[in-house]
């Protein structure tokens, strides 16, 4: 049972978190030509421009039952997505607008007087609002209402593993039929495999799925192995009916790894953005035993949770967002896609955000200190994550290794495979109902393209002894040095036209697993320039080695990018310099975009390492 005192705290709280949510949604670009402009009638239009990365007007007032049109004149696809949901979690709106075309946004006209907030989901950064006078429906905004527990994926500690690749019907929405998915082991968040840094683990994947399924490759992210056990995208492959052995040897240059928070997950061509979203994808835990002398929270106060997100038809099935797909035209080496989601408007977003695969979970919490291990597995949504009551995350790692100190954050912008290590201290929150929430920043600011969404609740008990301390400093992993010169640099890019297909491209190319586009020697360090030319933030993952971040548009990098690293983000304009020793290892590895339609729609290389 839930306390009376409990119940009655939580409308308030929740009032909180979307009054924070309606007031970041409301403040529209000061550059678009619409802000601020209010059409009002019994029905409005509402136009994106060419070029305007902003909906004109940002704001329009509805009679009710009116209708709302978006016309389209850009060359993009968008969306009039409500923030707002049902109570099944669900936009009370949601209608998808290819370019060049006009649509009725359906649902506004059953929605009561109000105010509701969208957003474009394949450009979050594009906000706005409609305004319903004279209460033409009856619909109105549900607030989640959390009612199924957090699911804790299982443990495995032992040195062998077996993994089936499996069917299964997975808990996902608190109410209705479980969702059948493709999973990792029978779960959604796969088993955490948790093991001791520095040694070897082997782990035999066994594909299980339907022929049809075709095979699999599978990418420990963060890791540092040998290229034949990386999850290559179209070699080393786990075939239907058959299985494939992993070695992990959790070591770099004959060390144990530093302590680590990795994630495990698919990585064939052209079909990672599928295989993902049916499932396949879990976590995993580098410890490193000595740390237990920092007393950082421990046991059940370290909880990996991986947001992810996905959307389904009525009957609590996945929908298939891969159904109209884009074409692949060509072959390798000029491969491009044509269609109405071909690059750049091939995002997957889900309309459900979901943690350790549920949708608004909750978690019994004791009033005292958490480690929160936080893993952004969406295809394509970043989110700035923070407490609803605005209570720090001391963040004392990036997933690779700790940081060599806590650094204070308010929120914590996770994109597309990009993970964070934190404390929270629910100290002094007894009785309360905490919210794990997702608010977009000020327009114009970074993070403004994250999106704004209840993620999880703690409900905090009582107070309770608690042996964990907060690090001042810690024991962070060596950097190398970094050398003066730039050895490569990347280049994220759109390329071709839309008659003979467009692509996202690496250096003016799209992927192909036969072209090395980089040779670097073995045991050397080197300092690569990473540059996004292209409209759209992009996070770029490097696999192999473990990296650090020298500059981030000719700066020093904020505290929090200052440890190892694999995946950074990379604004429209941007220009990150990471550095890396070559170690242990030669043959091929990926460099890519980590928002899943691009990796599988070009954006993607092949760097080899070599004697
Ligand atoms: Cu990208």
């Amino acid at each position: 049972m839930i306390p009376n005192h409990r119940l009655r705290r939580v409308p308030w709280l929740l009032g909180l978190l979307w009054l924070a949510l309606a007031l970041a949604l409301t403040a529209a670009p000061g550059s678009s030509p619409g802000a601020g402009a209010t059409a009002s009638s019994g029905s409005a239009t509402i136009v994106v421009n060419r070029g305007a990365v902003s909906f004109s007007p940002a704001t329009v007032t509805l009679g009710g039952g009116g209708s709302l049109t978006l016309v389209n004149l850009d060359t993009f696809d968008h969306t009039v997505t409500s923030v707002a949901t049902d109570t099944a979690g669900a936009p009370l709106f949601d209608v998808r607008v290819a370019a060049g075309t006009s649509a009725t946004v359906t649902g506004v006209e059953a929605l009561a007087e109000g105010a509701y907030d969208f957003f474009c989901k394949l450009h979050p950064q594009m906000r706005g609002q409609v305004r319903v006078e004279g209460g033409g429906g009856t619909v109105t905004p549900q607030l989640p209402s959390f009612d199924q527990p957090l699911a804790v994926p299982r443990e495995v500690r032992g040195a062998r593993i077996t993994v089936p690749i499996r069917e299964a019907r997975v808990r996902m929405l608190a109410s209705g039929p479980t969702t059948r998915m493709w999973t990792y082991g029978g779960s959604y968040p796969g088993p955490t495999i948790v093991r001791p840094a520095g040694r070897e683990t082997r782990v035999r994947f066994v594909h299980r799925l339907p022929r049809k399924a075709g095979a699999m490759t599978v990418h420990l992210h963060g890791d540092h192995h040998a290229p034949e056990h990386d999850g290559q995208p179209t070699t080393h492959l786990v075939r239907p009916g058959k299985s494939r052995t992993y070695d992990y040897p959790l070591t770099y240059g004959g060390l144990p790894e530093p302590s680590s928070f990795f994630f495990y997950h698919d990585h064939r061509m052209d079909r990672t953005a599928r295989n993902n979203w049916r499932g396949l994808q879990g976590m995993f835990v580098v410890e490193d035993p000595s740390e237990s002398r920092l007393r950082l929270p421990a046991g059940s106060r370290d909880v990996p949770l991986m947001i992810s997100d996905r959307s389904f038809r009525s009957d609590n099935a996945l929908t298939n967002p891969f159904a109209q797909g884009p074409r692949m035209v060509g072959h390798h080496g000029a491969m491009a896609w044509v269609g109405p989601h071909a690059p750049p408007n091939d995002a997957t977003v889900g309309t459900h955000v979901l943690v350790n695969g549920r949708h608004a979970p909750y978690l019994p919490v004791s009033a005292t200190r958490y480690r929160l291990r936080l893993l952004n597995a969406s295809h394509f949504s970043a989110y700035s994550i923070g407490l609803s009551d605005g209570r720090p995350l001391l963040q004392i790692g990036t997933g690779n290794g700790l940081l060599s100190r806590p650094v204070v954050r308010d929120r914590v912008l996770l994109g597309p495979a990009q993970r964070a290590d934190v404390i929270v201290d629910f100290h002094g929150a007894s009785g309360r109902d905490l919210v794990l929430d997702s608010v977009p920043a000020t327009a114009g600011q970074s993070g403004d393209d994250a999106r704004a969404a209840a993620l999880m609740q703690f409900r905090v008990g009582a107070e309770a002894a608690d042996p964990s301390r907060l690090p001042a400093r810690l024991p962070a992993p060596d950097l190398v040095r970094v050398p003066k010169k730039v050895s490569k640099t990347w280049t994220f890019g759109l390329d071709g036209t839309k008659e003979h297909g467009t692509f996202w491209s690496v250096n003016e190319h799209a992927y192909d697993p036969e072209r090395v586009d980089h040779r670097a020697r073995l045991g050397t360090v080197e300092r690569w320039r990473l540059r996004n030319t292209s409209d759209l933030t992009h996070y770029v993952h490097i696999h192999a080695e473990q990296w650090r971040t020298v500059l981030r548009d000719g700066k020093a990098p904020p505290p929090w990018e200052q440890g190892l690293e694999d995946t950074w983000r990379l604004e429209p304009g941007e220009v990150v310099e990471v550095a890396a020793r070559f170690e242990d290892y030669t043959g091929p590895f990926m460099i890519h975009c980590h928002m899943l339609d691009h990796e599988d729609h070009g954006m993607m290389a092949r760097f080899d390492v070599v004697r």
